[in-house]
C-alpha cells in the first residue's frame, strides 16, 4: 500500500509539473510576441538599457534551470517506469550501494559550478548597470519616497511634482539618459518600474540612485516595491515617456506659478484658510507646506493619491470630503467640510492648470 502510494505520487508529480510549464510557457509565448503591450508591467518587454540586461540575464538563468530540470525530469521519468513494481518482484529489499566517491564529488561540484556560473553572470550584469556613468546631457530628477506617494524635483529644470514622471525618450539621435537619485522622506519604499529597470530601494538618510534610458514613448507602470505602510499597495509608479519636444513643453508649463482665477476665488479662501496650506505647495500663494504633494499644477495630472484613483472632479471632491474612501490609511485628514464647501474647493483646484 505504502509502496503503491508513493509510486502514484512520483507518477503524478512530474505530469502536473509538466503541465504547468507548458502552460507558463504558453503564457509567456503569448505575452511577448501576440500582445506585447498588454500589460504594462511586462518583465518580457524591456524598454530600457537596464530592463534590457536584466532580461537577458533572466533568459539565462531560466535556459540553466530549464535545462536541470529536463535531465532531472527524464532521469525521473526513466527510473519510475523501469522500477515499478513488477508480477515477478520477490518482495526482498533491492541491493543497497554506499559510498560511491565519483557519485559523490559529482553531484556537488556540479551544482557548485552552475551556481557560481549563474552568480557571475548575475555579478555581470548588476556591475555593467552601475557602472555607468551620467554624461552631462543626462536629466537629473530626485526622487522622494512619502508615504504613500512620490515626490518628484528636477533640480536644475526648477520643476517639483508628484506621482507622475515625465522623462525625455531615449532615441538614436539624441541618447539621453534620465538619472534618479532615491531619497525617503519618512521609511523604506522600492522604485520599481519593471520594463524600466531593476527595484531600487529608497532608504533613509541613505541616497540610492539609478539610471534608465527609456528607448520608446509611452505610458509605464510601476509600483512601491518595499512594503511601507498600510497604503503601501497603492503607491503606483506613473512614469510618462515624451519626446523631447512634448517633455521641454511639460517642462515650461511646470514652471509656471499657480494659474489665478477669479471665478473659483471662493474656493481659493477656503483652501487658504484650510489647514490644507500645512501640508500643500501652490506656487504663488500662501500655500507652502510639504507634506503633501504639490498642487500647483494638480489638474496636468491623470491620477490623483498616486495612481490610486483617476483625477476626475467627481474623485478630487471624494478625495477631499474623506481621503479614506479612496486610500485607506492615506496620512491625508479627511477636514470635515460641508457640501458647498467641498464643491467650491473642488472647483478652485480645477484651475490648478
Ligand atoms: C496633514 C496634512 C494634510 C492636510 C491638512 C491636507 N492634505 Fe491633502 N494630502 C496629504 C497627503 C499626505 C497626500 C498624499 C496622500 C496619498 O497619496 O497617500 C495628500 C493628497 C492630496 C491630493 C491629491 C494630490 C495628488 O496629486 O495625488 C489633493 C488634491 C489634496 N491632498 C488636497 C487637499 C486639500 C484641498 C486639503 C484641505 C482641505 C488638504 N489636502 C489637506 C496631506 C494633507
Ligand atoms: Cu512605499
Amino acid at each position: 500500500m505504502q509502496i503503491l502510494g508513493t509510486k502514484k505520487l512520483s507518477v503524478l508529480g512530474p505530469v502536473q509539473i509538466c503541465l504547468l510549464l507548458f502552460w507558463s510557457a504558453v503564457g509567456m509565448a503569448s505575452t511577448e510576441s501576440v500582445v506585447p503591450s498588454l500589460s504594462p508591467t511586462n518583465i518580457f518587454a524591456p524598454a530600457s538599457t537596464p530592463a534590457k540586461s536584466i532580461f537577458g540575464l533572466s533568459l539565462f538563468v531560466l535556459a540553466v534551470t530549464g535545462a536541470i530540470f529536463v535531465v532531472v525530469f527524464i532521469l525521473l521519468a526513466y527510473v519510475v517506469v523501469k522500477f515499478r513494481k513488477s508480477a515477478r518482484d520477490d518482495g526482498r529489499e533491492p541491493a543497497q550501494v554506499y559510498g560511491s566517491n565519483q557519485v559523490e564529488v559529482a553531484w556537488t561540484v556540479i551544482p557548485v559550478l552552475i551556481v557560481v556560473a549563474l552568480f557571475m553572470a548575475t555579478a555581470r550584469v548588476i556591475a555593467d548597470i552601475q557602472k555607468v556613468s551620467p554624461s552631462a546631457k543626462a536629466v537629473e530628477i530626485v526622487a522622494i519616497g512619502h508615504q504613500f506617494w512620490w515626490e518628484y524635483r528636477y533640480p536644475g529644470l526648477g520643476v517639483v511634482t508628484a506621482n507622475e514622471l515625465h522623462v525625455p525618450v531615449s532615441d538614436p539621435v539624441h541618447p539621453t539618459a534620465t538619472l534618479i537619485k532615491l531619497l525617503s522622506a519618512d521609511t523604506d519604499h522600492s522604485f520599481w518600474v519593471p520594463r524600466l529597470a531593476g527595484k531600487t530601494d529608497l532608504i533613509p538618510n541613505h541616497p540610492n540612485s539609478m539610471w534608465i534610458d527609456p528607448q520608446q514613448t509611452g505610458l509605464f507602470l510601476g509600483q512601491c516595491a518595499q512594503y511601507c505602510g498600510t497604503q503601501h499597495a497603492k503607491m503606483l509608479l506613473r512614469v510618462y515617456v515624451q519626446s523631447r519636444d512634448e517633455f521641454d513643453r511639460w517642462i515650461q508649463q511646470q514652471r509656471l506659478p499657480a494659474f489665478v482665477n477669479a471665478t473659483a476665488s471662493q474656493g481659493q479662501r477656503i483652501f487658504e484658510t484650510t489647514a490644507c496650506i500645512n501640508c500643500h505647495t501652490v506656487a504663488g500663494t500662501v500655500a507652502n507646506g510639504h507634506f503633501g504633494p504639490d498642487l500647483t499644477h494638480l489638474m496636468s495630472r491623470d491620477t490623483i493619491a498616486a495612481g490610486a484613483a483617476p483625477n476626475t472632479p467627481e474623485n478630487l471632491r471624494l478625495w477631499i470630503r474623506n481621503p479614506d474612501s479612496i486610500k485607506p490609511g492615506s496620512l491625508m485628514p479627511a477636514m470635515q467640510l460641508d457640501d458647498q464647501q467641498l464643491d467650491s474647493l473642488t472647483a478652485y483646484l480645477e484651475t490648478l492648470r
